[in-house]
């Protein structure tokens, strides 16, 4: 097989281990209370992810890899020969399938994921797409300072692969500091190739989080799911229910979990009180102007060297360097 953990222990290649029950309880401890949006990504969540990917609302993945389609080659060249491509999350395979196809003479490849199993399922797929090119996966969580494998031979550049708007996720100061903690993974000949969704009609953005099947809403509530299944809660998920609303001051989707009716959640040893309407706050999903994202960027210490848009304007991908 071409995958390859170069110079990588055992240890390295588990995910760190955070105390999950620590992380719950603080979360619910604070007022308001909110919790990571990485907590949606177990085995399910991750499926059902995929699964909103395909609804009709959901534009930000179609709008991406249409994108792609039209500029996987243009960006190609702008990326230049000899990339070592690191992806941060394992993510869609198809989006990068596209990239991969166009770079000039890849040095590797390297997806670097928080959960195995996803890391192991686009390493596997990858790897029968393209058996020329070393994979080097590494589970670990991107939003740490990342020790990256030895690469098979001296790449021109590395350039760091964050599609699918999951910078969106941070608040901006959160955002300038992952971007800069990139900025220093890449070195000083590197770039990063991000994927950002912009700003539209709200009614657009706010669909795209409220499908009518309501796959986003199942995706939601799974979070309560997995935290019942893995430190021993007792959310009642009927008791509780998806909200996701646009936020046009901040540019955002803000996404909360509902609590239906006043009650109490056991947690650990701790109980959870929560009021009728009480909201735990579980993600943002901010949207862009061109302009927004070049002042992020510049936070960063990085400059925008090119956008990329599909024919709709929905989205971009952009390509910073120092
Ligand atoms: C994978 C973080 C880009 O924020 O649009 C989709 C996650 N949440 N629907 C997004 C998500 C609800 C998604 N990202």
């Amino acid at each position: 097989s071409s995958v390859q953990p170069f110079g990588l222990s055992d240890d390295e290649r588990r995910p760190p281990s955070s105390d999950l029950l620590e992380v719950v309880q603080r979360g619910l401890g604070a007022r308001p209370k909110r919790l990571p949006s990485w907590l949606f990504y177990d085995e399910r969540g991750s499926a059902l992810f995929e699964r909103i990917c395909e609804q009709p609302e959901y534009y930000l993945t179609r709008c991406e890899i249409a994108l792609m389609d039209e500029h996987a080659a243009d960006i190609a060249g702008v990326l230049g020969s000899g990339v070592r491509l690191v992806e941060y999350g394992s993510g869609n395979a198809h989006k990068t399938r596209m990239l991969l196809q166009h770079l000039h003479e890849p040095v590797a490849y390297v997806p670097v994921e928080i959960s195995p199993e996803p890391l192991r399922r686009s390493v596997e797929r990858l790897a029968a797409a393209f058996p020329q090119l070393p994979l080097q996966p590494l589970c670990a969580d991107f939003s740490k300072p990342l020790r990256l494998p030895i690469p098979p031979r001296a790449p021109r550049r590395t350039v760091l692969y964050f599609p699918g708007s999951t910078i969106g996720n941070f608040d901006n100061r959160e955002a300038a500091v992952l971007l800069r903690k990139m900025r220093n993974e890449m070195g000083d000949a590197g770039g990063i190739l991000i994927g950002a969704d912009l700003k539209k009609d709200p009614a657009l953005i706010e669909a795209a989080y409220n499908d009518r099947a309501g796959v986003t809403a199942e995706f939601t509530l799974n979070m309560l799911a997995r935290l019942n299944r893995e430190i021993g809660s007792n959310f009642e998920l009927s008791a509780f229910a998806h909200r996701a609303h646009y936020n046009p001051m901040a540019g955002r989707i803000e996404t909360h979990i509902v609590s239906r009716r006043e009650q109490q959640v056991k947690v650990g040893r701790v109980n959870v009180p929560f009021r009728a309407d009480e909201a735990i706050q579980v993600e943002y999903s901010c949207k862009y102007s061109p302009e927004d994202f070049a002042t992020l960027a510049a936070r960063a210490g990085l400059a925008v060297q090119r956008v990329w848009t599909d024919p709709q304007r929905m989205f971009s991908v952009q390509y910073l360097v120092r």
